[in-house]
């Protein structure tokens, strides 16, 4: 009945994946074509994406796609923030840096003498990140590589340009740059200015739907695709293409993306450039169809992932269910931490950090792995509830439910705490929004999904979702929150 299928190459921070997706009226079905690691390579330099090898599995994947049927058209998107920079040949320079790199740890003091915080916020209305792209290339400034560089492609950008020979910059993931005017919704011409930045360097916009280009003759040959194949420009935000996908069918939603990280806020029409918006560094990052993503990063699920890294090089087995069946058994707020603690942030011995940062708070430090991931869930579930609280206030919003979508959906007792410390009933799923958000843009350039509310609801009546319901311990969950003084991560 589905003639064609829109393949999704969706990358993320510690896994890439190819999955097709075919869309009918009344039905949403995925297939994983190709599912691969992404592991970043230590350098003298610094810390690195595996470019190539993502590109490689990229068109792998793509040709095992090609072996299932006939591909409709390809959309690309991945993390935000990181570049690849062309020189005037439109060579790659060097591989582009992972946003974890420590380079960028003062890279602010160099941007803030010309363009101080609040001035930065009023025009990009960009959270801060140590590693935003405007950070990054201050910390690179001067050095052979900036000089060299003519064009920057951000990571979905490069992919894409590497499939079909185009260049552009996609829209919802220019508005992470730092370089992104958030009321006009395009480039922030006197900021680069001012920092010296040449505007030549940025590609034009392309927004979500618009075509991107066709496949280069190799990439067709080494694929099996036919090279006329179009690839549509999507969110190429991962962010941006999962709240496209989140399954909400009535208003007052908040979301959580769980994954790596969570990106926990609301969908606005318009964004919020205060003071008190700054100050609680929420950020206004570019939906589809012109809506706002007003959210905070909170560390996520890199902190287990990190600890379960950490566990099996020490030849410790750390499978994910052994592990929450572990923590739901361990004693209720033990400890608490604040995820988005700057010492979090880079890669390293992240159960020791949890207990150091627990023993300078002077709480119980966590006893065994259980402890330490039942603190982890507990304190992300403890910041939803803060960020969250704080969008509604911010952006004087009401919120009554909560979806949770995302490879954290798949987490039982993350959900059931959410819902706990929120006092919201929290809607898991889908655990592949990503993808799902990307395969709809696709789906809906091709004419066979009208618009975004049609997208969610296709969404909503055709994925398996859970419910979960507060348990009504929020005394509980009140003092624990008593307990944290969070980091002020803003400057
Ligand atoms: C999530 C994400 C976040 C972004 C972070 C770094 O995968 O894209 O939205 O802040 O990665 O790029």
């Amino acid at each position: 009945a589905f003639p064609s299928a829109f393949a999704a190459v969706d990358l993320g921070a510690t896994s890439g994946r190819v999955i097709l997706g075919r869309v009918g009226p009344d039905n949403l079905d995925l297939t994983e074509a190709h599912r691969f690691a992404n592991t970043p390579v230590r350098l003298p330099d610094g810390l690195h994406w595996n470019m190539l090898a993502l590109f490689q599995e990229t068109l792998d994947g793509l040709r095992e796609a090609a072996r299932t049927g006939s591909v409709a058209s390809i959309g690309v998107d991945t993390w935000a923030v990181d570049y690849g920079l062309l020189d005037a040949d439109g060579v790659l320079l060097g591989t582009p840096y992972h946003y974890r790199d420590s380079r960028t740890d003062d890279a602010a003091q160099r941007v803030w003498p010309r363009v101080g915080p609040e001035e930065l916020y009023r025009i990009t209305g960009l959270q801060h990140l140590s590693f935003n792209t405007v950070f990054q290339l201050a910390s690179a400034a001067g050095s052979s590589q900036s000089d060299a560089a003519r064009t920057l492609l951000l990571i979905p950008d490069l992919l894409v340009h590497w499939l079909t020979g185009t260049i552009g910059t996609e829209a919802t993931n220019a508005s992470t740059t730092g370089l992104f005017d958030a009321r006009t919704g395009t480039w922030a011409g006197a900021l680069l200015d001012r920092l010296s930045i040449d505007p030549a360097l940025l590609p034009p916009l392309r927004h979500p739907g618009d075509p991107a280009g066709t496949l280069l003759p190799h990439v067709a040959a080494h694929t099996g695709l036919d090279a006329s194949t179009p690839v549509i420009t999507v969110a190429s935000h991962d962010t941006a293409s999962a709240v496209a996908a989140v399954p909400a069918t009535e208003p007052h939603f908040a979301y959580i993306s769980c994954g790596t990280w969570s990106l926990a806020g609301l969908e606005l029409d318009a964004p919020v450039l205060t003071e008190d918006s700054r100050a609680a560094n929420f950020t206004n990052e570019l939906g589809v169809d012109g809506t706002v993503r007003y959210l905070r990063n909170i560390m996520g699920m890199w902190l287990l992932e990190e600890c379960r890294r950490i566990w099996e090089a020490r030849g410790l087995p750390a499978h994910i269910p052994v592990l929450l069946a572990e923590a739901a058994r361990s004693t209720a707020f033990g400890a608490v931490i604040d995820p988005d603690d700057p010492v979090f942030l880079a890669p390293g011995d992240m159960p020791e950090r949890i207990r150091e940062h627990c023993r300078r708070t002077d709480q119980p430090v966590p006893d065994g792995r259980g402890a330490v991931v039942r603190c982890i869930l507990e304190s992300l579930a403890l910041a939803h509830r803060r960020t969250l609280r704080q969008a509604a206030e911010l952006a004087g919003r009401d919120i009554t439910h909560i979806h949770l979508v995302g490879g954290g959906s798949r987490n039982d007792l993350l959900c059931q705490l959410t819902a706990d410390a929120t006092g919201l009933p929290v809607i898991a799923g889908p655990t592949e929004a990503t993808a799902l958000g990307n395969i709809l843009v696709q789906a809906r350039a091709a004419g066979l999904v009208a618009d975004l509310a049609a997208m969610r609801r296709l969404v909503a009546s055709t994925q398996h979702l859970r419910r979960y319901t507060p348990r009504g311990d929020s005394a509980a969950w009140d003092a624990a929150a008593a307990r944290l003084t969070p980091a002020r991560t803003e400057p």
